[in-house]
């Protein structure tokens, strides 16, 4: 009788072991299904605004195609936590961390409000993409707007073509604050959409939306770690900086005295990327240029062979190449008879087909870079579409934003780029020297600028900051971590943060800090798979299969592990390391500080950071005179 009675508890425990296992398969299984439809339905809606904003029909239909998603989403996300609870019962790994997010929905929103957020974000998106202003006549040396208005500048590429590659001081400034007072008319959307961004994120159990994307990362320590990594690599800026403002002062003699750089001079319309300044600021300038700019005008490039040449270089990995839905459905030129939304971007339409491309693709060196960064994205979508439906993110995002420019310094390698006929150049001291330059001006020159926009957010979203703070604490950050100032004295009105894309398309950004760091790991990894045994910077990994098949293994996971794995399996490491990236830029480090030396320049601009800081930093320091 006992023996019985213990039989058929353990069936009955059985039992309902199985039932709960085949419960989450239907579960998951009814996700995957359902959601396939559902994203593509509401990626299709998104994707009609964003290559036609003129169109007035549209915005509606995209506000609420991202009110059903998030609907749908919540619905999943209560469902699962209804029949799952808090996951204890469930023993897999894999489902359990399935269940987990599907149960995070983030932002979480009632229609009414999500269509809200939509629309205020879309607002925003037209303000950026449509406004043009008055070009600068070189005659008159100032704007002349007697010109029809077809003729006036947009943002892209008008206006920050001209920052790029305008000499003039004063018609820089005039662009960089035309652009600003265009970027002011967003503040008021602004607001609204970080009061609603952070009731979403509220309900949705965190305590802010800074919170929620942090939480992307799964790494509790995140600010920690991104703080601890910008201190690791603020010698390298500096040194760079320090030469870069010695350039500049030749350039625009008189023309600002101050330690730190005014923000319009240094060739990107957020002296983010310095490579626009690289013709005459090179350390040899007389030796042949690493820009191949010129080679491809030339040569008849256009954007559609420059896809095909960086689909080409994916190819000679083993890597997927990009499949006819992405050729068809793509959008590689700026239409000229509508606005779209041009700055670049990657899509998946989460059906594992459709995979699309989204830019005004000029034909240049730059833009080369940004089409293999964006086809990076591509790539990692169709390496992971075979994961369930939860599992088809990156690692996490900086992992996403590191796969195009990992292959991209492969690219850039003067050896490759002779390989492919777009440079002919012999390899020199000089010109390792001046292809590192150019490369610092596109990396390191980043890194602050790549921190402290989030850093900004945070605060913004955590209430340090408010909409009588936003500019002012927007420029005691980009001052603190760049050493940068505006070129005049900001208007109390002005949202001077609302003139970067991600801050009002709500893209979060700390991932392209974490991928500056991390493409260096990433490229090292592939070039040791690769047998390559020269410098690191020498390294193109062009047709091995070896550095294609690691990198694969790495992106078919996608999501499905916690990122410090995904990591471990390229590199062998589990934690960010900027070891990389400072073996690649050894020569130039050493060369720069040499010259700095020489011309006995002092470093920083002003600024004092705690000691254990400060102690990693070079001197003699400049002037201290910043406020701390
Ligand atoms: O936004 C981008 C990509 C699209 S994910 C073009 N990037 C950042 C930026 O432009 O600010 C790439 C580098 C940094
Ligand atoms: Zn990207």
């Amino acid at each position: 009788m006992k023996r019985h009675r213990l039989v058929s508890l353990a069936l009955i425990a059985l039992a309902s072991l199985i039932s709960a296992h085949s419960n989450v398969d239907d579960f998951l299984a009814k996700y995957n299904r359902l959601g396939q439809q559902e994203y593509y339905d509401d990626s299709v809606a998104s994707w009609s605004v964003a290559v036609n904003l003129d169109d007035k029909s549209l915005p509606e239909i995209a506000a609420k195609a991202d009110a059903n998603i998030a609907g749908w989403e919540q619905m999943m996300a209560a469902q699962a936590a209804t029949q799952f609870g808090d996951l204890k019962s469930i023993n897999d790994t894999s489902k359990k961390r399935q269940l987990k997010m599907i149960q995070r929905v983030g932002v979480k929103l009632n229609s009414a409000d999500t269509i809200r957020l939509s629309t205020l974000l879309i607002n925003m998106t037209n303000v950026y993409n449509k406004n043009r202003i008055c070009p600068w006549s070189k005659v008159s040396r100032a704007p002349n707007c007697s010109v029809p208005h077809e003729h006036w500048w947009r943002s892209d590429p008008e206006m920050f073509d001209r920052i790029s590659h305008s000499r003039d001081y004063d018609e820089l400034a005039y662009v960089w604050t035309a652009w600003r007072n265009i970027s002011a008319l967003n503040k008021a959307y602004f607001q609204q959409y970080v009061e609603m961004s952070n009731k979403g994120a509220r309900q949705g159990g965190f305590k802010d939306t800074g919170d929620y994307w942090r939480s992307l990362f799964e790494s509790d320590d995140l600010k920690d770690m991104m703080d601890q990594k910008f201190q690791e690599v603020l010698p390298l800026y500096e040194e760079l900086y320090t030469y870069i403002r010695r350039k500049l002062l030749a350039q625009y003699p008189g023309r600002f005295e101050t330690s730190a750089i005014p923000a319009h001079i240094l060739g990107n319309m957020w002296a983010q990327d310095w490579s626009d300044i690289g013709d005459f600021t090179a350390p040899f300038p007389n030796i042949a240029t690493v820009d191949i700019t010129e080679q491809m005008v030339t040569q008849g490039y256009t954007p559609l062979k420059m896809f095909q040449t960086a689909d080409a270089f994916f190819q000679s990995l083993g890597l997927i190449k990009m499949n006819d839905e992405f050729w068809k459905n793509s959008m590689m030129v700026q239409p000229q008879n509508r606005s779209v939304v041009c700055h670049p971007s990657a899509w998946d339409f989460r059906n594992g087909q459709d995979f699309r491309i989204k830019m005004c693709t000029q034909v240049n060196m730059a833009n080369l870079l940004i089409v293999h960064h964006e086809m990076g994205h591509i790539e990692y979508y169709m390496q992971y579409a075979k994961q369930p439906l939860s599992f088809r993110e990156g690692a996490n995002p900086g992992f996403h934003e590191a796969i195009g420019d990992t292959i991209a310094l492969s690219v850039v390698t003067p050896q490759h780029l002779q390989e492919i006929g777009l440079l002919n150049s012999t390899s020199s001291y000089e010109q390792d020297i001046n292809f590192l330059f150019k490369q610092a001006l596109r990396k390191v020159a980043f890194l602050p600028s790549g921190y402290l926009i989030d850093l900004w957010r945070w605060s913004v979203f955590d209430g340090t900051y408010n909409s009588s703070t936003y500019n002012t604490g927007w420029w005691d950050l980009r001052t603190k971590y760049q050493g940068i100032v505006p070129p005049n004295n900001r208007p109390v009105d002005a949202f001077d943060a609302g003139s970067k894309y991600h801050v009002i398309s709500g893209t979060p950004y700390i991932r392209y800090f974490f991928s500056h760091i991390a493409q260096f790991q990433f490229y090292k990894a592939m070039c040791k798979a690769a047998n390559q045994t020269d410098a690191l910077y020498k390294c193109d990994f062009f047709n091995s299969k070896e550095a294609g098949d690691l990198l694969s293994r790495m992106l078919q996971l996608g999501g499905s592990l916690p990122w410090p794995q995904a990591m471990q399996k390229i590199t062998g490491q589990q934690n960010l390391d900027a070891g990389a990236m400072f073996e690649y830029f050894e020569p130039l480090q050493d060369w720069l500080r040499n010259e700095n030396m020489k011309a006995g320049d002092c470093y920083g601009w002003g600024y004092t950071w705690p000691d254990a800081v400060m102690k990693n930093l070079n001197t003699p320091r400049c002037g201290l005179t910043l406020d701390q």
